[in-house]
């Protein structure tokens, strides 16, 4: 035997598993199978302590989808499409959670994921030609794969206060949520940060709290949900119809039921126009937002005239003139941020016992024993709600210690933003497959783990039936998707504006800047890319 030879068959002999996946929400999940299906040993690594993902962790009150349920729930199994029945168009938490854990002992995926497995560390050995993962608690598991499906929206973010744990009463993050129910009751309550989640809880802890104060630095604009039972005659009817409405959402932009309206907002008249909104404000999901007319994100007159119709509906919802203006956004138009949908929140600010400050006039100074304290008063509180959001897209990954070729560690690598070959790849990174990297196609965004779990297990098995080992995306392929992620970037609204999706955090260091920070093509246009790097034979990577 050569020395080579010898050498590449220790390396074999040393490997734990084919392939290492870190994280069983929905997309460890489905990967977990693909990679069975082909006789992989595989290992799932979870901080948590069961699968689900985003829907294990989100438990804060109110937590529910913004997609229609059955336009969400995997498509790959009739089986499963067959058995589940999702009670309401919009499912809540608890529903998404139960259904993701029936999916889990459907398909038996527990006996090869470990729990409470905080990945720390994942080091690429080029010359054993395989991953090596350190766990928090120390012990080291080596694959010769290595497969993040850590998710966009999943690392957590507080604000930097001073005081914070100085807090006598109790405090959660709405994505660090106690398992337990938390009883509002009676209590004061403060929720900071009103993005979708903040949205969300603020309407659901507002039926109980005894009193409620929201602390809002920017007001986004929102849109209701008009969510309902599933009736049993639509049942027999969305589940006749699943093989037409899933090819629907291989269709639309962002793989959502809606789509956009082929008109622009000035080729109809005024009145048509506005009735068209009044339709769309009465439709449920997010059809105001990804349904709207095709130059709403795009023509600046155009986002104004629906910004001012949603503006118009703020101020019939909300009693007092100046609490409406204070939720009507100044320095954003409607949807260059996620639009949150709401139920019944705009009428929260008419209750009693509930107060709305503004923390950029007044901010937020440090938190206190008893509550916290802004520029100018001084609050009591039993339960502080942080909603204030994630460190998006690029998070998940900076809190893992990830190096590859000559220990190059990734957060170094992406220090000027990240560099992906179609959010999936990355250059020096060999045998690192992203399921929901940045540069991924997003929107309804089970669809988009389906394709990229697809395409992943697509290529382990080309390299599989060719005896290859190893792959890892050229550097001009990495530089030609990263521009054309720019060049699609360029010119949209929503790439004006501060937020999650322009990759700015004020709440991280480094994160103050606005930049292209993700894929705003549509989703059939990711798959065409994809699918051409696929039938030519991978030739965008270097596989040996
Ligand atoms: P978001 O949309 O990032 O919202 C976070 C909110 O928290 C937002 O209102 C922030 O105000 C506010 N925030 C954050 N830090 C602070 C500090 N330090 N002081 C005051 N207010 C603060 O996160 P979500 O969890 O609501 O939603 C994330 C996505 O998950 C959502 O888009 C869905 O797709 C699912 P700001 O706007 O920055 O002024």
């Amino acid at each position: 035997m050569s020395a080579s030879l010898e050498a590449s068959a220790e390396a074999e002999q040393a490997l734990d598993y084919d392939a290492i996946v870190i994280g069983a929400g929905m997309s460890g999940m489905f990967q977990l199978l693909r990679l069975r299906e082909m006789g992989m040993k595989a290992r799932v690594f979870e901080a948590g302590t069961g699968v689900g993902g985003t829907w294990y962790w989100n438990r804060y009150p109110g937590a529910r989808f913004d997609s229609e349920s059955y336009s969400y729930g995997f498509s790959f199994s009739k089986e499963l499409l067959e058995e589940w029945n999702w009670s309401e168009h919009f499912a809540p938490q608890p529903e998404t959670l139960r259904y993701l854990n029936m999916v889990a002992d459907k398909f038996d995926l527990r006996r090869d994921i470990q729990f409470r497995a905080r990945v720390a560390a994942a080091h690429w050995d080029e010359a054993a030609r395989h991953w090596a993962v350190t766990l928090e608690d120390g012990s080291r598991h080596v694959s010769r794969y290595l497969i993040t499906a850590i998710g966009v929206l999943s690392a957590p973010t507080l604000p930097r206060f001073e005081g914070m744990d100085s807090f006598r009463g109790l405090a959660f993050h709405t994505a660090r949520w106690p398992h337990e129910p938390i009883d509002f009751a009676g209590k004061r309550v403060a929720v900071i940060g009103t993005g979708a989640t903040g949205v969300q809880t603020i309407q659901e802890v507002a039926k109980t709290a005894g009193h409620l104060t929201i602390f809002q630095r920017t007001p986004n604009w929102c849109a209701p949900l008009h969510n309902r039972k599933i009736t049993d005659e639509e049942q027999a009817k969305i589940r006749a119809d699943y093989p037409a409405m899933f090819q629907r959402c291989q269709e639309t932009f962002s793989c959502f039921l809606h789509t956009p309206d082929p008109r622009g907002t000035f080729e109809v008249t005024k009145e048509e126009r506005e009735a068209f909104y009044e339709e769309l404000y009465a439709s449920p999901g997010l059809c105001i937002w990804v349904g709207n007319f095709k130059d709403t994100l795009t023509d600046r007159a155009a986002n104004k005239e629906i910004s001012d119709f949603v503006a118009r509906k703020i101020r019939q919802r909300v009693k007092d003139p100046r609490v409406a203006e204070m939720l009507i956004p100044t320095n954003h138009g409607f949807g260059t941020r996620r639009v949150p949908l709401e139920t019944r929140y705009y009428e929260v600010y008419n209750q009693p016992n509930v107060l709305l400050v503004d923390s950029k006039a007044t901010p937020i100074q440090a938190i206190t024993p008893t509550g916290l304290r802004t520029t100018e008063a001084e609050y009591e509180f039993d339960i502080i709600i942080y909603a204030t959001g994630f460190d998006a897209l690029t998070g998940a990954f900076d809190r893992i210690d990830i190096r590859g070729e000559g220990g190059l560690p990734l957060k170094q690598k992406w220090a000027q933003g990240a560099q992906t070959m179609l959010g999936m790849l990355v250059e020096d990174f060999p045998n690192m497959f992203m399921l929901l990297g940045p540069h991924t196609a997003l929107g309804n965004i089970p669809r988009s783990i389906e394709y990229n779990v697809e395409w992943v297990a697509a290529l382990l098995r080309h390299m599989q039936a060719s005896g290859l080992t190893r792959a890892e995306a050229s550097a001009q392929a990495v530089a030609a998707w990263t521009e054309h992620v720019k060049q699609i970037g360029a010119g949209l609204l929503t790439n004006e504006v501060d937020s999650w999706m322009t990759g700015v955090n004020r709440n991280v260091e480094g994160k103050e800047t606005r930049i292209i920070a993700r894929y705003s093509g549509s989703a059939p246009d990711y798959r065409a890319w994809c699918d051409r790097v696929a039938a030519e034979g991978y030739r965008d990577l270097a596989l040996s």
